[in-house]
């Protein structure tokens, strides 16, 4: 188990993607984040259990669904907030958005929009680690859709040949959009398929953030020690629909409540309480602090201006020195 230092640092973060995603569903509400949004609510654990096992040089390659991979890694509330918004004072100066979230300084290498492209990202990532000779890893999030693609197959091959310092985390939160995996899944456990590539595959509780932690604790030290990758399985459930206009009526309403009851933000709060690592007083402050810091992200990011016209295509094409010195 982490030290105290550790253990409330990891809630602390839990809290504030929690915060953040209620409030990007609320200004989505009035209508001030263009384009579409996925909430990662009632994931936190995976991002938070993965993330706190790595070094801020250590790589991340999300997905659509990123908000909360960024905010564990430790990017800024009010940078990322910015770019939902499309602001100048996002992390791609508004150009991005939601999917397209990259903050380098922070090893985030960056969101994407397309299911499974982030797979061999992550090989490529690791291969570079490999060939300057760093100590690093990159950790890839993913769906379980993302399992089914060929991306998941040749970028995990690759990595698993060349011993690639690549950690493949796949949130399995049992539906791609509306498509629940029984029906595109001959298997029940996505980490099953690692024994394809000879790597280890475990399946946790994706809603227990120390058992995501310590999963993710032993594949670190393995990719660190050059023994490879390793797929990580997490078991968890999206608490919204798949984007912002899904109602999610195709889920079981029995399904829903079963998963509600294994709110990751609560399981932690109560299993810090019971183990006396926090009382209920402490755990209450934290909780008002995390609102405070989620709300000066908001109040950041509303009052940033917008980038001007004549700044669309900046950023968005390599300037002609560089291009031709390559
Ligand atoms: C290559 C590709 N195919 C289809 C889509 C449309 N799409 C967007 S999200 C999604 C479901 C992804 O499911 P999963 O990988 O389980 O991730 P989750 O949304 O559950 O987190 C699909 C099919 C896409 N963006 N890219
Ligand atoms: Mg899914």
């Amino acid at each position: 188990m982490p030290e105290k230092t550790k253990l409330i640092e990891m809630y602390t973060r839990m809290l504030q993607i929690r915060y953040f995603e209620e409030k990007v569903f609320e200004l989505y509400g009035q209508n001030l984040v263009p384009g579409t949004i996925h909430l990662y609510a009632g994931e936190e654990a995976v991002a938070v259990g993965v993330c706190s096992n790595l070094r801020r040089d250590d790589y991340i390659i999300s997905t659509h669904r990123g908000h909360g991979h960024c905010i564990a890694k430790g990017a800024d509330l009010g940078k990322t907030m910015a770019e939902i918004l499309g602001k100048k004072t996002g992390y791609c100066k508004g150009k991005g958005g939601s999917m397209h979230i990259a903050d380098f300084n922070i090893g985030m290498l960056g969101a994407t929009a397309v299911v499974g492209a982030g797979i061999p990202i992550a090989s490529g990532a690791g291969l570079s680690i490999k060939l300057r000779g760093t100590d690093q890893v990159a950790a890839c999030f993913f769906g379980d859709g993302a399992s089914n693609q060929g991306t998941f197959h040749e970028g995990i091959n690759m990595a698993a040949i060349w011993k690639l310092p690549v950690i493949f985390v796949c949130e399995n939160n049992l539906y791609a959009m509306g498509t629940r995996q029984s029906i595109v899944m001959a298997i029940e456990n996505v980490a099953d398929r690692a024994a394809a590539y000879g790597i280890p595959g475990l399946s946790v509780d994706g809603n227990d953030v120390l058992a995501v932690y310590e999963a993710t604790s032993a594949a670190v030290n393995r990719a660190r020690n050059g023994e490879g990758p390793t797929l990580i399985e997490c078991k968890t459930y999206r608490q919204k629909g798949h984007s912002r206009f899904d109602p999610a009526a195709y889920r079981p309403k029995a399904e829903v409540e079963e998963w509600l009851k294994k709110d990751p933000v609560i399981r932690f709060k109560n299993k810090l309480v019971e183990n006396s690592t926090l009382t209920e007083q402490e755990a209450e402050k934290l909780s008002r602090e995390a609102k405070e810091t989620v709300e000066s992200a908001v109040k950041f990011a509303t009052e940033s201006p917008f980038p001007q016209p004549e700044e669309a295509l900046e950023d968005v094409y390599a300037k002609k020195e560089s291009a031709t010195s390559k």
